[in-house]
């Protein structure tokens, strides 16, 4: 499966705040979000396969893929497009030999020894990060900044996406380090407009402006 990275929404509810959860995920796929990960930090798994049907019909709609945060058995469950773990979750060979070999595996590195770790034990892309100093997760480890995004993304042959306190104000510099994409949750979904963000930041990243350098 051909998989755009460019424009990657991660979802958080808490951070969509008084506005319309559902609602702010569709401005942002009409916005052109590409990929999309549903991550539900405090829902029980009821409430996350209730909403993950919805959200993977939505994503179908747009024809954009839907990654699950965390949940291999909810990945399965929802016959998602793929999961997304961290260190802290599954082994990632465990998690690929649960999943097969077409469902996507995501992996979450902040650090050269864990992508080369990823890459070698089966991870389909990285989630590098964070780049910068964020709010937007409890446990998020230091920034690695772009020096190492940009080591990280030379030494795989994986498309990486970076992640952490990314938005237009650094997203030149962050394109510069030659990765695949910018994963997003606060500069889409905490805005007012997400479909106004996310259009934004998909023509800023698309744009000869930034990319003639
Ligand atoms: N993993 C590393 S940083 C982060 C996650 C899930 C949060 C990214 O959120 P934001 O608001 O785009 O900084
Ligand atoms: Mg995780």
């Amino acid at each position: 499966m051909a998989v755009d990275y460019s424009l990657y929404l991660v979802t958080d509810r808490i951070l969509v705040g008084s506005k319309d959860f559902l609602l702010s995920l569709r401005k942002a796929l009409e916005g052109g979000v590409t990929l999309l990960q549903l991550r539900e930090k405090e829902a029980n798994s009821r409430d996350f396969y209730e909403i993950g049907l919805k959200v993977k019909e939505m994503a179908a709609e747009f024809r954009v893929p839907l990654i699950i945060n965390d949940r291999v058995d909810l990945a399965l469950a929802l016959d998602a497009d793929g999961v997304h773990i961290g260190q802290k979750d599954l082994p990632i060979e465990v998690v690929r030999n649960m999943i097969g070999s077409d469902k996507i595996l995501g992996y979450s590195v902040s650090s050269l020894e864990e992508a080369l770790w990823g890459e070698r034990l089966g991870a389909d892309y990285l989630g590098a990060g964070p780049v910068f100093p964020t709010g937007s997760k409890k446990d998020a480890s230091e920034a690695i900044g772009l020096a190492t995004l940009k080591k990280i993304k030379d030494s795989v042959n994986l498309p990486v996406v970076g992640i952490g306190g990314i938005g237009p104000a650094n997203l030149k510099e962050v394109k510069e380090t030659g990765i695949d994409g910018i994963s997003i949750i606060s500069a889409i979904l905490s805005q007012e407009d997400p479909y106004a963000a996310a259009k934004g930041l998909g023509d800023l990243w698309k744009s000869r402006e930034i990319n003639e350098y």
